[in-house]
């Protein structure tokens, strides 16, 4: 790691060094000195071509500092050869980030304001992008977040797992097959192009917000490497899925998980304080739909996952994935409920 300090011109004995951060994929650490800095290692098995990451940020950045100069867009900072990502031994690429001084992360949302201030920040980052060329940009996961496709893979996995995992996995297996309507519903939404494509974040789950730690607003989004084409459901729906039960997707206690009708209400008022001048009818009629898809879409992820033997998330203890799954079909029942269409 020190090399990979140093090739951003920084002296690593400067710095202490913390792993940091909760995500499933990336592994992220803070460098804490006089002036801090967040180091991360991108997972190559995931992002197969991370320069396309790269040059949908520049994009974005562009296009934004040409349109929007106020608003802030977390970029990362270039090594001392000018790239914006530095390859270790084994070819994984390292980016570098400045800290943003008093700043924190949640990951689960406590009141209204918290939900207002998180979705109006992400919708923010829809709406500046309004009118960029979308065909410009390049998937930098292909098909991430199609339903249809997530079914599919689902099954394939039901199909090469081994038999312990499926013994163990059964009543999941049979709440994933349950909710199958919303794959069709789906397919009618995409396939009657009733919904624009636009640049979304595409991973806008709580913990993808830094708020000021003395105002608790929301003062910039991060975990930019899916910003790519994509639909409003796909990030409002992550929002719905992580901002409105009182527990994260790792709570193993599924009686805790709630629908909280009045932090749903904050997100959509704080979505659409941003959004609701660009949106068509057609979409507005979808709102209802996005949390189910994306909360679906991580059941199944979740459960392909442990099927395959826990490749794709980290874990931490055996099982993990499967205590995610359950939790998402748990949450899930809760907004069928709750948002009958
Ligand atoms: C992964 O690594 P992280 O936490 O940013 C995943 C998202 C999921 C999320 C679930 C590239 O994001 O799609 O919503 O876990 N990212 C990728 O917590 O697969
Ligand atoms: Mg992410």
């Amino acid at each position: 790691m020190n090399a990979i300090i140093a090739s951003f011109g920084l002296r690593p004995s400067d710095y202490a060094i913390d792993r940091i951060g909760t995500g499933h994929i990336h592994e992220t650490y803070k460098l804490k000195g006089e002036k801090s800095f967040v180091l991360q290692r991108v997972n190559k098995n995931v992002f197969k071509q991370p320069e396309i990451i790269a040059s949908n940020l520049l994009l974005a950045s562009d296009f934004l500092n040409r349109n929007f100069p106020d608003y802030y867009f977390l970029r990362s900072i270039p090594s001392i050869n000018k790239t914006e990502m530095v390859y270790d031994a084994e070819g994984f690429p390292w980016r570098l980030f400045p800290c943003l001084e008093n700043t924190v992360t949640i990951d689960k949302v406590d009141t209204r304001e918290e939900a207002f201030s998180a979705a109006s920040e992400f919708a923010l980052l829809t709406r500046c992008l309004d009118k960029i060329e979308v065909g410009s940009f390049r998937e930098t996961i292909p098909q991430f977040q199609d339903l249809a496709l997530r079914y599919r893979q689902f099954e394939i996995a039901l199909t090469c797992s081994n038999n312990e995992r499926k013994h163990e996995a059964e009543q999941i297996i049979v709440l994933c097959k349950r909710f199958y309507h919303l794959v069709k519903n789906y397919n009618t939404l995409i396939g009657n192009g009733l919904l624009r494509l636009r640049i979304t974040h595409n991973d806008t789950k709580i913990s993808n917000i830094l708020f000021d730690a003395s105002t608790r607003k929301a003062v910039c989004v991060i975990d930019l490497d899916t910003l790519m084409p994509g639909y409003f459901i796909y990030d409002l729906g992550d929002m719905v899925r992580t901002f409105v039960s009182p527990v994260s997707e790792e709570e193993k206690d599924f009686s805790k998980i709630i629908f909280r009708k009045e932090i749903y209400d904050a997100l959509l008022e704080g979505y659409l304080f941003q959004m609701d001048s660009v949106m068509s009818p057609e979409e507005k009629s979808a709102i209802p739909f996005a949390g189910k898809m994306m909360t679906y879409i991580m059941a199944l992820r979740f459960t392909a996952d442990y099927l395959s033997g826990d490749v794709y998330y980290h874990t931490d203890y055996p099982g993990q994935n499967l205590v995610r799954a359950g939790n998402q079909l748990k949450f899930l029942e809760k907004l069928e409920e709750a948002l009958p269409e």
